[in-house]
């Protein structure tokens, strides 16, 4: 039996080591997503305890040493012995690969695919993690550490160096578990508070009635230290929420729920007067950015219960069309979220759900109790209402068809006065070549003498394009600086982009470093996230860093792109310098810029993307929408317009 044991465990020691080899393969990075990883793997098995029916509350708590604690109500981790292995639950919770049957499709099928790996993943990348837990009459406590071991000549992962032991009695319930990640495994490892408050109030919404308390001890305004999340309605809160900036077209939240073959299903919409969709879907708690076969079945099911219900009322005849999805979906916010069992992520960022037979079952679910809802006859206005707007959608959409048709024709006879406008590469081949887009005739003109030609070609604006938000795609394309902006990258917009006719996989937006500039850059942003999304998700949008000083010593010269950079630069360098600060582009000749912004050598690009869409979309209407008091609001709590890019530029995200 003994020996057994030692054999069995040396493995899962080995397991826990491997883990620290190739950290990667178990959260996917170490920088700072990868650290928050670590804290969701913990939060998902709270979560999974309170979704089981067994605990009500989850405190998450960060404190002044770095380190994190969660808390749950549960039961508490098993404390007896494994008959076989002869270890504790607890040990074989934090110690096995995939601990302890949770994470086995037979007990628990409906964990995910990213988050799931488990508390022992967390272990092997702590420097040291306590678990305290409290079940049948006892609390019990137990320490592991991640040690250099001399013998072996590396780090010892994870190892137990407490038994699990009997503190004291107690009639409470539940396990606490705290961690302290290991700084030689992160080259990040301060968690980020505005990440963890964010994520944990989604779960609070899509988690009806769960209680999060969010404890940030390293906050200093102690309003802010500790905040509690907790939403009844569910999703239904979560679209209000979301459409709080907006004017919603009926008072009440549209919710569906129920289960379709394996599938769990919570759908939760409301229509705004916005022209845009915007779609939330989850697959077991994790967002789904690129949607997926749930998504797709949501939107056959709900249109098609939507056409039914416009010709059984006579809004359709017998000779008109079906209205499209689109039509249907103009202004809805929506957050779908399922539970599936062996979940598939798939896509670019593992954000698409691939599996098959999810389609089918929610598009049946979605029409059956949609249908239900809109004959319902207390329902009659919201469904008249989003009939009525779909209807007007389908008009706009044949007149910006036809408009699209004649813009399309225009570009064609047009397209001679762009090239004069844009200064195209020389290369042919689209994955090196990029695209400057700068604001102001004689920044362009500087930029055009500056650049390389072979691979970079420049595309000034003049003044402020036009604010996209709140304007339709007909009105979009008559506006010159976005049609050369469109007919520069080749990929067309909205339904018909096509990511693979890009021509340049590169788009720099350089604008100055001021208000004007900052606006520019959120109307550009705003531009490309409204109708080449794809564009931002798959990496080719950066916002080129001109420096803010030029700090010059006799004819040594050096730039700085920040204040921290300025001192450092000031420091190195001692007495009798000169320090410039730019106001703008324009003051730097062609070769000024080609060396500090434009040269791969020495630039510095911020990529934008897309972290968190419920965010950014929020952040969009907000800051471009139509609703003046919480722009002003916002504009002055945060007093920056750069909070659109520097939200989608993600932090530290910088390259060349
Ligand atoms: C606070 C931080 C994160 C947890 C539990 C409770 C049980 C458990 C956890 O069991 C092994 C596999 C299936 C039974 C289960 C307690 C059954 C009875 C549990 C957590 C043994 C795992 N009593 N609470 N794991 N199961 N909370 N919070 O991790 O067969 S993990």
């Amino acid at each position: 039996m003994a020996k057994t044991y030692s054999a069995s465990m040396l493995k899962v020691l080995e397991g826990l080591d491997a883990v620290r080899m190739r950290p990667g393969m178990y959260i996917g990075s170490t920088g700072s997503r990868g650290l928050h990883h670590l804290l969701w793997e913990i939060v998902d098995n709270a979560i999974d305890e309170v979704a089981n029916g067994y605990a009500r509350i989850v405190r998450v708590e960060l404190h002044k040493d770095g380190s994190a604690t969660v808390e749950d109500d549960g039961r508490g981790m098993p404390v007896d012995i494994h008959p076989e292995l002869g270890i504790t639950g607890v040990e074989m919770i934090f110690t096995r690969l995939h601990a302890g049957g949770k994470f086995d499709h037979e007990n628990y099928s409906y964990s995910g695919g990213l988050h799931g790996v488990g508390a022992s993943v967390v272990n092997a990348l702590s420097k040291w993690l306590t678990v305290d837990v409290c079940t049948g009459g006892g609390k019990y406590r137990m320490r592991f550490e991640s040690n250099y071991d001399p013998a072996e000549k590396k780090i010892a992962s994870g190892r137990a160096v407490t038994a699990l032991e009997r503190v004291s009695a107690t009639r409470r319930h539940g396990t606490r578990v705290t961690f302290m990640p290991d700084d030689t495994v992160f080259e990040e490892t301060k968690f980020n508070s505005e990440t963890v408050r964010r994520r944990l109030r989604e779960l609070a919404y899509l988690n009806k009635s769960l209680e999060i308390v969010f404890v940030d001890e390293r906050e200093k305004d102690e309003h802010k230290r500790e905040q509690t999340f907790r939403f009844e309605g569910g999703i239904a809160d979560y679209v209000r929420y979301l459409n709080r900036d907006k004017n919603a077209l009926y008072d009440s939240v549209i919710m569906l729920e129920g289960m379709q073959e394996d599938v769990r299903i919570s759908l939760a919409l409301q229509h705004t007067d916005d022209y845009s969709e915007s779609i939330f879907s989850y697959v077991n708690n994790i967002p789904t950015a690129e949607g997926g076969m749930h998504e797709m079945g949501f939107k056959a099911g709900f249109t098609r219960a939507l056409n039914d219900y416009a010709r059984k009322t006579g809004v359709l005849k017998e000779k008109d069309n079906n209205l499209m999805g689109e039509d249907y979906r103009e202004g809805v916010t929506a957050v779908l979220l399922t539970f599936v069992r062996n979940p598939q992520f798939e896509g670019q960022t593992k954000g698409k759900l691939g599996n098959t037979e999810v389609r089918p079952a929610v598009e049946a679910f979605v029409y059956a109790r949609m249908t239900e809802y809109l004959e319902n006859l207390k329902n009659q206005d919201v469904a008249q209402g989003i009939v009525e707007k779909a209807v007007k959608a389908s008009k706009v959409r044949e007149a910006a068809r036809k408009a699209k048709e004649v813009a399309r024709a225009k570009n064609q006879l047009e397209a001679a006065p762009l090239v004069g406008k844009l200064s195209s590469c020389t290369g042919k081949k689209a994955e090196l070549n990029e695209m400057f887009i700068v604001e102001g005739d004689s920044a362009g003109g500087s930029a055009k003498q500056g650049r390389d030609r072979r691979f970079q070609a420049i595309l000034p604006i003049r003044g402020k394009p036009l604010n996209v938000e709140k304007k339709r795609i007909d009105q979009v394309l008559a506006n010159e600086e976005f049609r050369s902006i469109i007919t520069a990258l080749g990929t067309s917009i909205g339904e018909d982009f096509d990511i693979k006719a890009l021509k340049y996989h590169k788009v720099i937006i350089l604008s100055d470093a001021d208000q004007d500039g900052a606006h520019i850059r959120a109307i550009l942003l705003t531009f490309f996230y409204r109708y080449m999304r794809p564009l931002i998700t798959e990496g080719h949008v950066y916002i080129g860093m001109p420096p803010l000083y030029r700090v010059a010593k006799g004819d040594k010269i050096n730039y700085a792109y920040d204040d921290k950079e300025l001192s450092k630069v000031t420091a190195s360098i001692g007495r009798g310098y000169t320090i410039q600060r730019y106001k703008g582009l324009g003051e730097m000749d062609p070769s000024q810029l080609w060396e500090t912004t434009m040269n791969p050598d020495n630039r510095q690009l911020m990529q934008v993307t897309l972290e968190d869409v419920a965010e950014a979309e929020r952040l969009v209407t907000l800051l471009m929408g139509d609703k003046v008091e919480p722009r002003r609001d916002y504009i002055t709590t945060y007093a920056d317009f750069n909070k659109v890019d520097t939200f989608l530029a993600q932090e530290g995200k910088v390259g060349k």
